[in-house]
């Protein structure tokens, strides 16, 4: 204690340092993965901070200052960034996704108010800290310089604790250091400024790698597509749509868990449940996107690979070559057009669009921004003037037309509502004498969320009727997805799912009717609805089987009469046991949910599994996230194709 208290006297600076920086990534990992008592992060952050600290003395005392202040600035900014990142991502941030950025910064208006909270800034408390040490210092100078041999020595501290958290690390935890997607589980064992340290590590490798990386790749994916050819499966529903018009409705962060979900007995979406009843219905659909967004949601519909690991396709990978189902249509003679009333670089959407095969994109410069809603033109006024460029792409080019729609209103957080129709999800309670209205979620962030999806619901029905007035619906399917979940806390579920309106109070676990809502249902929650729609028929099928952004190209391919030789999803009605497979390696059927970060099942059914299904299936998504990328970093399709 006497040397510690000697260290403190002669160093305090350096010791505020260390322990201040410490603390502030034991917070952020409170704050985002929840480990309050790990041990392994919590030493390799001491080594890595003791190193920073010692390499000060490689300075002089002048400079030392200096030194502390830019250190301190670039590790509290790691928290910071990280911290908000984590609200928003439920991941953490990368260098290889710094182009991907802008977008996000672009969308901020929206995301502040649900990404930046005060625990955020809290981190900056270390800076104040280090500011009011340096006054006092000043008083006395602080010229204490330590020998190069003495530095040496201490440096055993920071080795040592390395030591100790690799000697408690399995092979595999190192393994995933070089692979972008482990981002939690690094965190989780390693800490945060590591991961910072070694994602710089991973994200300066050259983007090409050697010749042998590339030929690997090609072999492998080569082999894949020799072993996975489903060319010639027919079922019923092989062409039953073929050469009829699309039209696909790209719904901003529609949840599943809307549809047939009643308040007060008005339904929030009852234009999407009528054709959920009519049309082909798929309950248990699953989007695929890392942080390109909106952007991966197109990308895994349109193509079915799956978003890059590191950076965003239609950002940093629109120079490649893909098989999509813009191309395939357009092969059999459509015409293919998208519409968005957004500025057409968002998503970098020109060029990406140009590279998917559409023929051409209608953006803001097309539309009449005259009702504005959330992030533009809202969905009403988006759908009515669209409706019109459907009707001239009709009769102009006098082919069967795809027509791709991405909507905007119903984007976090949600605002506007007075621009909407009114719905109330408050909760009434009948008593003998009274009704007693209870606020419950009306007002909260998931309050405003199903009122918009109730206004995007009415947006899509009033589309639907105007298509058919100009006859625009015959012969034409609809097929409508919503793009991502819409990324409401955790916090809100329980208010939703537990709230006792009789004694207005929040039910807990030794309550009987508490609906337990852990980070699994949540995960399982964030599903979002696939409807396939025609006023040619009713189909009347709602289908349960786990299925995945991917599975939709070969699925709607079949129908169409087109089929993708380089998917990597199902057609779901030959593939009943499919695997929903997440960036990150979790993934999901219709036995369990694993969580690849923390190695962990949960049931969703009774069932028992042994511990080769587990591992079969964490090899099979590990395999689909390998190709996907390789396919797309290393340009395979453009290869495979010029081969032929
Ligand atoms: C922007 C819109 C929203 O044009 O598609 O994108 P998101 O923030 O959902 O990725
Ligand atoms: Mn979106």
């Amino acid at each position: 204690m006497k040397k510690v208290k000697e260290i403190i006297d002669k160093y305090p600076i350096l010791f505020y340092f260390i322990i201040s920086s410490v603390i502030n990534a034991t917070l952020l990992r409170i704050f985002t993965v929840k480990n309050y008592f790990a041990i392994r992060p919590l030493i390799m952050d001491i080594g890595i901070v003791i190193l920073f600290a010692l390499i000060s003395f490689l300075f002089k005392s002048k400079n030392r200052k200096k030194y502390f202040i830019v250190v301190s600035i670039i590790l509290i900014a790691t928290c910071i960034i990280n911290s908000m990142y984590y609200t928003y991502y439920k991941s953490f941030a990368s260098f290889t996704m710094l182009a991907t950025s802008v977008f996000v910064i672009d969308v901020s208006d929206a995301v502040v108010e649900n990404v930046i909270q005060i625990k955020d800034i809290f981190f900056a408390w270390q800076f104040i800290g280090l500011l009011y040490l340096f006054k006092l210092s000043n008083q006395k100078q602080d010229k204490t310089l330590i020998s190069k041999i003495k530095i040496k020595k201490l440096l055993i501290i920071p080795l040592l604790c390395f030591v100790v958290v690799c000697i408690f690390s399995s092979p595999s935890d190192f393994a995933k250091l070089t692979k972008q997607r482990n981002k939690k589980n690094i965190v989780l064992n390693f800490g945060i400024y590591f991961y910072q340290i070694n994602d710089l590590i991973q994200s300066l490798k050259p983007q090409i790698t050697n010749t042998l990386g590339h030929d690997k790749a090609l072999k492998e994916v080569r082999d894949y597509y020799k072993e996975n050819d489903n060319k010639n499966k027919t079922n019923e529903y092989t062409n039953i749509f073929y050469g009829k018009n699309l039209i696909v409705i790209h719904a901003e962060s529609l949840q599943t868990m809307t549809i047939n979900k009643e308040f007060n007995t008005k339904e929030v979406t009852p234009v999407l449940n009528k054709l959920t009843r009519e049309g082909i219905y798929f309950n248990n659909f699953y989007s695929q996107v890392g942080v390109g967004t909106s952007s991966d949601a197109e990308f895994v519909f349109s193509t079915s690979l799956l978003p890059s690991s590191s950076g965003t396709v239609f950002v940093n990978y629109s120079d490649r070559k893909y098989k999509s189902l813009q191309q395939l249509l357009k092969d059999k003679g459509y015409y293919v057009a998208s519409m968005h009333a957004n500025d057409g670089d968002f998503w970098n959407r020109k060029e990406m669009h140009n590279t998917l095969g559409y023929d051409k994109l209608y953006d803001k410069e097309y539309y009449n921004i005259d009702e504005t809603i959330g992030l533009g033109l809202s969905d009403k006024s988006f759908f009515h003037q669209s409706v019109s460029l459907i009707k001239n792409i009709k009769e102009e080019q006098k082919k069967p037309f795809y027509v791709n729609l991405i909507t905007l209103s119903n984007h976090t957080p949600f605002s506007d509502l007075d621009k909407m129709p009114k719905f109330d999800t408050s909760l009434y309670i009948d008593t003998n004498s009274q009704t007693i209205k209870r606020d419950y979620i009306n007002g909260t962030v998931l309050g405003n969320y199903f009122r918009s999806v109730h206004y995007s619901d009415e947006a899509i029905g009033e589309f639907i009727q105007e298509l058919d007035d100009n006859n625009l619906l015959d012969n034409t399917v609809i097929v409508i997805y919503g793009d991502h979940d819409a990324r409401i806390d955790e916090s809100y579920y329980n208010l939703y799912y537990n709230y006792d309106g009789v004694e207005d109070r929040i039910l807990n676990e030794n309550d009987e009717n508490y609906t337990e809502f852990n980070e699994y249902t949540y995960e399982l929650n964030r599903k979002v609805p696939l409807i396939i729609w025609t006023k040619d028929k009713q189909y009347k099928i709602n289908s349960s089987t786990p299925m995945a952004m991917l599975d939709v190209l070969p699925t709607l391919g079949n129908m169409f009469g087109i089929y993708n030789e380089y998917q990597l999803g199902n057609d779901i009605f030959n593939k009943k046991d499919n695997t929903v497979v997440f960036l990150d390696g979790s993934y999901l059927t219709d036995k369990i949910y694993y969580n690849s970060q923390k190695n962990e099942i949960y049931s969703i059914n009774t069932e028992v599994i042994n511990e080769n299904y587990v591992s079969e299936r964490s090899k099979y998504a590990d395999n689909l996230i390998e190709i996907s990328n390789k396919i797309i970093e290393y340009d395979l399709i453009k290869e495979i194709e010029e081969e032929r």
